[in-house]
Order: C-alpha cells, then sequence, then structure tokens
C-alpha cells in the first residue's frame, strides 16, 4: 500500500517537506521557528495555538459594559461583537465577583489555562474594572495566563499598565487602515469627551489602534489582530491590513466572519448586509496567510464563556453557585500541575517521529502522486484531545481539514445543531441534519467514533463518506491514513484536464 509519511502531529505528508501546516502556528512543528521564549508562551493558550486549542481552555469575565465607539455589527444590548457572537448577553461581573469565579472554574476546569476579558463592551473603556480583576488574578492565581482584547482607541494609553501585570497576549481589533473603508464600518467614536463622526472617527481610531499595536510589540507582548470580513466593505481591503499589521510585528492574524442577523438588530443586520460564505473566509484567510500565521479556530465565543473553545459552561459558574464555594487554590492548582503534566506527556508521545522504515515510497512516487491527486476536505467531530472522539449526532461543529499528498491542513470550524440530543429526539431532527449537510457542503468525509443508520444513509447520498473506522485516533494521523487509502484505492485522481495541465 502506499504510505506517506507522517511528518508531525499537525502536518502530514512527503517527508522531504515536513509539516507545512499553515494553521495558526499551534503545531510543535509549526511554532519550531520561534524563539523559545516565544513558543513558551503560546504553548498553552487555546487561542494562540491551533494544537493548545485541543487541550487546554480559556474563559472570559464579563466585567466591562462600556465602550468607547460604534460598530455597524454591533448591537450594544449585547456581547461586544469583535469578540463574541453577537445576540448573546452576559451577566455583569464586578471585580471581586469576577475572581470567585475565575478561582472557581480553574479548581474544577484544569485545563483552563487563560483568562480573558473581552467585554460585554471594551475593556479598556473600563480600565478600572478591567486593570482590578487582572490585579487580583495576577496575585491570587499566578499559574493562569491574562489575556485581553480591545478595540485600540485606549489602547496607548494602558500600554505600560497591561506591561505591569505582565499581559502578554493582546487582541486588537483592526477592520481596516484607510478611513474610507472605516466610515462604513464605524459611524462614531468617543474621544477626549466628544462623539466624533464619520471618516474623522476612522482616522483617530485607526491611529490609536496603530499606535497601539507598534507600542505592544516593542514591549515583546503578543498581539492578535482580529478583523472582521464584511463582504463588499472591507474584503479585498484586509489583505492590506494583513500586510500591514505582519510587517509591524503582530503574531498572529485572526480573520473571523461578519454575522449579521436582522433579529440582533445591528446597523449590518437590518441594512441587509451579508456575512461571507465558507468558500469566501478561507479564500481569503489563504490570500492573507503568506508566511504570517493565521487563526482558523476561533468559535466566536461569548464574553462570559467557559471551557474548551466551542464549548460553553458558564452556566455552571453563574454567582448563586460559587457564591457558596470555598476554594483551596494552593490544592487545586497542585492539580492543575499533574493535569497539564499529563496533556504534556499526551502531546509529546502523539508528536514522536514516525519509526524507522515508515516511507514505503520512493521520491520518484511521490513527485508523481503530488502531481496527480486532488486534495479532499474531511469533517472531524471531536470533544478535545485531538481525538476523533464524537459520536455524529452529538456534534455542535466539525473540524475541517483538508488532505493533500503535500500535508493535512486545517481550514476551519463549521458550526452546526446537535442531531441527537438525548434518547427523546434522537434521530427525529430532520430538520438539523438538512442544515449539517448544508455546513458540511465541499467535505468529502465526515469522521467521527459512532454515526446511527439514518445520518449515514443521508450523508452517502449527499455524497459525503461517513467514517467511524478511526476512532479515539490523533485527527491528523488519521485524516492522513484515510487520504492515504483514497489514494492507493484511486479516489482521489485528479480531473483529466488540471492533470494534463500539471503533466504539461
Ligand atoms: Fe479570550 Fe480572545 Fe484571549 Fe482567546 S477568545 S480574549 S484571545 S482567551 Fe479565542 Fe474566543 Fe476566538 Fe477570541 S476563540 S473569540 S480568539
Ligand atoms: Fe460593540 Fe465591541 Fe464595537 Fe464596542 S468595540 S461597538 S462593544 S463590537
Amino acid at each position: 500500500m502506499l504510505k506517506l509519511q507522517v511528518a508531525s502531529r499537525a502536518g502530514v505528508g512527503a517527508s522531504a517537506e515536513g509539516c507545512a501546516s499553515s494553521g495558526c502556528g499551534g503545531s510543535s512543528a509549526g511554532l519550531s521557528h520561534l524563539p523559545e521564549h516565544i513558543r513558551a508562551k503560546v504553548h498553552n493558550h487555546p487561542c494562540y495555538s491551533e494544537e493548545a486549542h485541543h487541550h487546554y481552555a480559556r474563559m472570559h469575565v464579563a466585567v466591562a459594559p462600556a465602550c468607547n465607539i460604534q460598530c455597524h455589527y454591533c448591537n450594544r444590548k449585547y456581547n461586544c461583537a469583535n469578540e463574541s457572537r453577537p445576540g448573546v448577553v452576559s451577566e455583569l461581573l464586578t471585580p471581586a465577583q469576577a475572581v470567585k469565579q475565575v478561582l472557581a472554574v480553574a479548581a474544577t476546569i484544569p485545563q483552563m489555562a487563560v483568562l480573558g476579558i473581552a467585554g460585554p463592551g471594551d475593556p479598556l473603556a473600563n480600565p478600572e474594572r478591567t486593570l482590578a480583576t487582572f490585579q487580583a488574578l495576577a496575585e491570587q492565581a499566578p499559574d493562569i495566563k491574562l489575556c485581553v482584547s480591545t478595540n485600540g482607541l485606549a489602547l496607548p494609553d494602558l500600554v505600560e499598565d497591561l506591561c505591569a501585570l505582565n499581559i502578554d497576549h493582546v487582541t486588537l481589533t483592526i477592520n481596516c487602515v484607510d478611513p474610507d473603508v472605516g466610515a462604513h464600518i464605524y459611524p462614531w467614536i468617543f474621544w477626549k469627551n466628544r462623539r466624533i463622526k464619520g471618516r474623522k472617527a476612522a482616522e483617530i481610531l485607526i491611529e490609536r489602534q496603530q499606535q497601539g499595536l507598534e507600542m505592544l510589540v516593542a514591549r515583546g507582548v503578543l498581539v492578535k489582530v482580529n478583523s472582521v470580513l464584511i463582504p463588499g466593505v472591507n474584503d479585498e481591503h484586509l489583505k492590506e491590513v494583513s500586510r500591514l499589521v505582519k510587517a509591524k510585528g503582530a503574531f498572529l492574524h485572526n480573520v473571523m466572519p461578519l454575522i449579521a442577523e436582522p433579529e440582533h438588530g445591528t446597523f449590518y443586520g437590518l441594512m441587509g448586509q451579508r456575512g461571507p460564505t465558507h468558500e469566501e473566509l478561507q479564500q481569503l484567510q489563504d490570500a492573507c496567510a503568506g508566511d504570517m500565521a493565521m487563526m482558523r479556530h476561533c468559535r466566536q465565543c461569548r464574553a462570559d464563556a467557559v471551557g474548551m473553545l466551542g464549548e460553553d459552561r458558564g452556566a455552571e459558574f453563574s454567582l448563586d453557585k460559587i457564591e457558596t464555594l470555598e476554594i483551596d487554590y494552593p490544592q487545586a492548582m497542585a492539580r492543575r500541575r499533574q493535569v497539564h503534566a499529563a496533556i504534556e506527556a499526551q502531546r509529546a508521545a502523539a508528536a514522536q517521529p514516525p519509526a524507522k522504515g515508515e516511507i514505503l515510497i520512493s521520491p520518484t512516487a511521490i513527485k508523481r502522486v503530488r502531481r496527480e491527486t486532488r486534495p479532499v476536505l474531511m469533517a472531524v467531530a471531536t470533544s478535545g484531545g485531538g481525538l476523533i472522539n464524537q459520536h455524529f449526532g452529538q456534534a455542535r461543529e466539525f473540524l475541517v481539514y483538508e488532505a493533500s499528498a503535500q500535508e493535512v491542513r486545517f481550514i476551519g470550524v463549521r458550526k452546526v445543531g446537535a442531531y441527537c440530543s438525548g434518547p427523546e429526539d434522537c434521530g427525529e431532527l430532520d430538520w438539523v441534519l438538512e442544515d449539517t449537510l448544508r455546513a458540511l457542503s465541499g467535505c468529502e468525509v465526515v469522521l467521527c467514533s459512532r454515526i446511527g443508520f439514518e445520518p449515514w444513509g443521508q450523508l452517502e447520498a449527499a455524497g459525503i463518506t461517513p467514517n467511524g473506522e478511526h476512532a479515539q485516533e490523533p485527527i491528523e494521523q488519521a485524516v492522513a491514513s484515510l487520504y492515504q487509502e483514497w489514494v492507493a484505492a484511486g479516489r482521489v485522481a485528479m480531473p483529466s484536464p488540471e492533470l494534463a495541465r500539471r503533466r504539461a
């Protein structure tokens, strides 16, 4: 059987080129070009490292109600949409309540490695509440990384405060670097006690964002830039944004799709502004990628999100539930250290190079396979740990990978409704399955731990092959292995015209 080398946990392909994953830069291999101290900073941050997000959780505390700008994709009744799904409301916490909640989560979910403040307004438009929360956590839970997200207007004034608290992960939302584009995104800003509108408002915001970015980079802070992709407004322009922020030293670029439903009551939602398709988002992310790491695993989570990315356990830690808890944090820290050590052992084992002799294909054959095969999109159901370990019917999202003769590449996340939410309605939710099939457009395979007879048939009818044979296997290895099987079975032959072009 044809066998290509598994080059690393995150990259699969012919050994000559090693891992070429263009994901978030999260795999060990993908980070190998970075200095050791940077790798250490992102190693267990689930947003800054794609690989880490399989293992580590984050939480947000909603301590920051006010905002100093208006974005056309935001309704102020809800969370800051720069780093949240619009249309959800968070319970506002005082800094003291927030600290209590963080300690409770850290003791209950030892994988929780990062505490972020991302709303519900702009964290830096509420500097006292935001900094007081960070200050208390730096003292009481020193093993938790601190992280903040901002629109950037107040950033230059607060860089020193953030650095004094050792906050070395900052997310800055930059949707444009041209005020003419910005005037279509931001109707106003509140600046120096005045409301400023139109192009002038965008000009000031852009200037402050760029100044803040430069100041953070100069102080060694890792900056992730978030951009909301708004078709027809900033889609082409985001390539320029990416080029500029990369030149200024941003670490990671996260291009997120606009979500603009009329029921959210945002300006864009009411005006009928559409969000991008999966294909448009991926094309723009690829165009922005170059040699800058792109984040493709963002879940646009809530300002009070708790748990692994993509999961929301906030309801388990509401104020009334945590009020009665007595947390022994030193004991919790010891437990957290044990759990983190076990995760690292698992990651190290999965990153082991293949055994000698595993490459069963000659260099000439590799060249031919690359030329004559096409890539395949595969959707994966996982509940964490980097494994294929979720029942199809219980998946609320699928991770999509592109397998080719060169590599296995993480492409993005497709959210779906759960087809089975319990014994009463398992298999009854046909409309959910129809939505899922639409969400999986372009995918040819679904890898999951198990799947029922009914969805199996419907997936096949839609041209998607269900596969439960790789249950509990590491995702990238399973995707690579299935691709190899398809190569051997002649299922991924390049279409004739393209093949003729390549041979020529
Ligand atoms: Fe929160 Fe943001 Fe920090 Fe992550 S989220 S403040 S960097 S800890 Fe992550 Fe959530 Fe996407 Fe944000 S998945 S919305 S990128
Ligand atoms: Fe809304 Fe966030 Fe924009 Fe403020 S910065 S208007 S809270 S999306």
